[in-house]
């Protein structure tokens, strides 16, 4: 279970952690036995065997700890990463996945998610409302239709026509509280067209305690890779704004000849540079998964400079198993669940919130 005020106390326990990681330790690819030099240049990647199962923030531990005994019951890695994030989207004291997750300007909750397999199959919606679990809709997206991508209120009624049901959950008091201070300190920027003062908005929007969307990435026993991102976006987003989650390549991206990466953070930085696909493909290349997501957030600081106070985090695994992240601020942490082991990991970061 997470909320924003315990992320917040969450974050500020790690500071320590990552403190000591700045002073040189480890963040866990490299507890990995495979030797990230094997499959420097253009060498094949060994297929590695799982269970390993990564997932973005502390609430990634109670939907690894799903994942992994769907994997342990006999279900595929695809029913992993699609159970494991249901179990967010179902916890509704969370403020950012699911039904539960803060409005966006007009005090409505549209969610997004996707989904895609070791072969590349993909499937995602965006932008729906009143769906307990959308990353479902985004897997059936995938398995019953030629599409990949559905949105609004057409992927709403093809929902319906599927066997999901609607269901509508008022909104809890915390976030009407939250909305409604948002509201009272943001009176101009309500203003509908006003360009300028919406990038303001943006701007705060993206700010420390407003990430928390789930990505998870998963290597089963016969190295079959799959992945699975959810969210209700950015809290307090103009109304029809979608990020980077329900967008392979942007949010999520798995090719299980390589690798699969996700994200979280500010979503347009991460469709502007298709983050997780060049994950995937700077890991083609060679680098190491913590490399390889180090260079996707520096890409990003390059290409936007001056930029403060936007998150962004990766998670990568490779598909030997050598997995890491990392992230543009401190404060970022990933759940792993393997065979022996079932711990948060505080990533590796380019700077500190000042
Ligand atoms: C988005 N990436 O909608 C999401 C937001 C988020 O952790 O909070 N990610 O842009």
């Amino acid at each position: 279970m997470t909320n924003g005020s315990d992320r917040r106390h969450f974050i500020k326990l790690g500071l320590v952690g990552t403190a000591a990681m700045v002073a040189g330790c480890s963040t866990g690819n490299g507890d990995h036995p495979n030797d990230p030099d094997e499959v420097k240049g253009t060498k094949p990647i060994s297929p590695g065997k799982g269970p390993i199962i990564l997932s973005t923030w502390d609430h990634g531990m109670a939907a690894n700890a799903k994942a992994f005994d769907v994997l342990q019951a006999g279900g595929s890695v695809l029913d992993a990463v699609e159970q494991g994030v249901m179990v967010t989207e179902s916890d509704f004291s969370n403020r950012s996945v699911g039904l539960g997750g803060l409005p966006d300007r007009d005090g409505i909750v549209t969610l997004d998610a996707c989904i895609q397999d070791h072969n590349g199959k993909a499937g995602s919606v965006a932008f729906v409302q009143r769906f307990e679990h959308p990353i479902s809709i985004a897997r059936a997206v995938m398995e019953r239709t030629p599409h990949v991508m559905l949105a609004g209120a057409g992927a709403e009624r093809w929902a319906e026509e599927n066997g999901f049901a609607r269901r509508d959950l008022p909104m809890a008091e915390d976030a009407r509280k939250s909305w409604e201070e948002w509201k009272a300190k943001n009176p101009l920027i309500q203003a509908a067209g006003d360009s300028a003062r919406v990038n303001v908005e943006n701007q705060r929007m993206g700010g420390k305690d407003n990430h928390d969307t789930i990505g998870m990435i998963a290597l089963d026993a016969n190295g079959q890779l799959a992945g699975s991102c959810t969210t209700s976006g950015l809290a307090f987003k103009i109304h029809g704004r979608v990020g980077d989650s329900p967008i392979i390549g942007a949010g999520l991206f798995v090719d299980g000849d390589v690798g699969a990466a996700c994200a979280t953070g500010t979503g347009e930085l991460m469709i502007k540079i298709a983050g997780s696909h060049t994950v995937v493909e700077l890991m083609r290349q060679g680098l190491a998964p913590e490399d390889a997501c180090r260079e996707a957030v520096e890409r990003i600081l390059r290409k936007n400079p001056g930029m403060t106070g936007q998150q962004v985090g990766f998670l990568a695994l490779r598909a030997d198993g050598a997995y890491g992240g990392y992230s543009l601020y401190n404060g970022f942490n990933f759940a792993l669940n393997t065979a022996t082991e079932n711990k948060l990991i505080d990533a590796a970061f380019a700077k500190k919130w000042e």
